[in-house]
C-alpha cells in the first residue's frame, strides 16, 4: 500500500513536470494482444502464444533469455501476427547483463520487417532486410575512435539493398543515434519505438525513473503495414545476457489526415532523410590537448591584462588632460 501510494505521488509529480511521461499510463491507446508479451509468458504447454523462438533462446517464467553469457550465442524472439496498425509504440523491456565490465557484447536488435525467422550476422538477424532495425549495440567494433560512445542506439531503414557493416558499427546506414549506457542495471530497462505520422521517434527509460528520455527521432519515415515484430540477440568472442521481459504493443489513434481505409501494404520502406552508402569520413580531430588549452587560456589572460592596463593608462592620461584644461 505504501509502495501504491509513493508510486501515485512519484506518477502525479512525473505528469507535472517530466514530459513525456511514459505512455503506459496513456489510457487512450490501445494494447493490442497479439504483438504483446507479458508475463506468464507460456500459455497452456510450452508454447509462448503469438511468439516464435530461435537459436539459444530460452523462456523462464521471469525472463526471456536470448543469449546468455557465453561466447558465440544467437538468439531471437518473433512475433507470429504481421502489424496490421498505421501508428504504433512499441515498448520493450530488457536486461543486458553480464560478468564483463570493460569487455562484453555484442547487443540486439529489435526488428519491423518483412521476412520473420531468418538468421544471419546482423545481431543475429538477415542482412539486407526489408524494413526497421533499432540497434542496441553494447560493443564498438571500428578500430580507431567514434565520434560517439558505446553502447549506442541506432536506427536503420532498409528496403533490401543495403548492408549493415558491422565493422564501422553501422554508422553509415544509419538514420540517426543516441549513447546510451544501458548495461548492468540491476532495475529493468525500458525502450519506446514510437511509429506516427510517418516519424520514428526512439526514447529510453534507462534511469528506473518511469520517465522517457528522447534518443532520436526522424521524419518522413515510409514504413509498411503487413510487416513482423521481432527481437534478435548475438555473443560472439564477447558475450552478455541479452533478456527481454515484457514487450507491449500499443496502437495509436489515427491522426485527422490520415485516412482509415488507405491501403500501406505496399509501401517500400524508404527514409528522406536517408543517406545513402558514403565514403569514410574521418572522425573529427580531438579538442585541444591540455597544454594547449592551458596556453590558450593564458594567451587570453595576459591579452585581458594589457588590453586592460592600456585603458587605465588612456583614462588616466585623459584625466590629466581635461584637469589641465580647467586651469
Ligand atoms: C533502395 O534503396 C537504395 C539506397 O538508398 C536506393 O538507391 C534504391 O532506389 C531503393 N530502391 C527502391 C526500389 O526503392
Ligand atoms: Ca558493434
Amino acid at each position: 500500500m505504501y509502495r501504491r501510494t509513493l508510486r501515485f505521488i512519484e506518477i502525479l509529480l512525473l505528469s507535472c513536470f517530466i514530459n513525456p511521461i511514459r505512455s503506459e499510463w496513456n489510457t487512450r491507446d490501445y494494447v493490442r494482444r497479439e504483438h504483446t508479451l507479458t508475463k506468464p509468458y507460456q500459455g497452456s504447454g510450452m508454447s509462448v502464444p503469438y511468439w516464435d523462438f530461435l537459436g539459444s533462446t530460452i523462456v523462464t517464467s521471469n525472463y526471456v533469455r536470448l543469449t546468455p553469457d557465453l561466447q558465440s550465442k544467437s538468439g531471437a524472439i518473433w512475433n507470429t501476427e504481421p502489424c496490421r496498425t498505421r501508428n504504433w509504440d512499441l515498448q520493450v523491456e530488457f536486461k543486458v547483463h553480464g560478468k564483463g565490465k570493460d569487455l562484453f557484447g555484442d547487443g540486439f536488435a529489435i526488428w519491423y520487417v518483412k521476412d520473420r525467422m531468418q538468421t544471419g550476422p546482423v545481431f543475429g538477424s538477415k542482412d539486407h532486410f526489408s524494413g526497421l532495425a533499432v540497434i542496441l549495440d553494447t560493443y564498438s567494433n571500428h578500430n580507431g575512435a567514434h565520434n560517439h560512445q558505446h553502447p549506442y542506439i541506432s536506427a536503420m531503414i532498409n528496403n533490401g539493398t543495403l548492408h549493415y557493416d558491422h565493422d564501422r558499427d553501422g554508422t553509415h546506414t544509419q538514420l540517426a543515434g543516441c549513447e546510451a549506457k544501458f548495461r548492468n542495471y540491476n532495475h529493468n530497462t525500458h525502450i519506446s519505438i514510437v511509429y506516427k505520422d510517418d516519424t520514428l521517434k526512439v526514447s529510453t527509460d534507462l534511469e528506473g525513473k518511469n520517465a522517457w528520455k528522447e534518443c532520436l527521432i526522424v521524419e518522413k519515415v515510409l514504413l509498411p503495414t503487413g510487416y513482423y515484430f521481432g527481437i534478435s540477440a548475438t555473443t560472439g568472442d564477447l558475450s552478455d545476457n541479452h533478456d527481454i521481459l515484457a514487450i507491449k504493443f500499443f496502437e495509436l489513434d489515427l491522426l485527422d489526415t490520415q485516412k482509415e481505409d488507405e491501403d500501406r501494404s505496399k509501401i517500400i520502406p524508404s527514409a528522406a532523410t536517408f543517406e545513402a552508402p558514403r565514403e569514410h569520413i574521418d572522425d573529427p580531430k580531438p579538442a585541444m590537448s591540455g597544454v594547449k588549452t592551458f596556453l590558450f587560456m593564458m594567451f587570453v589572460a595576459i591579452a585581458i591584462i594589457v588590453v586592460v592596463v592600456l585603458g587605465i593608462m588612456w583614462y588616466q592620461k585623459r584625466q590629466e588632460q581635461s584637469r589641465k584644461r580647467l586651469y
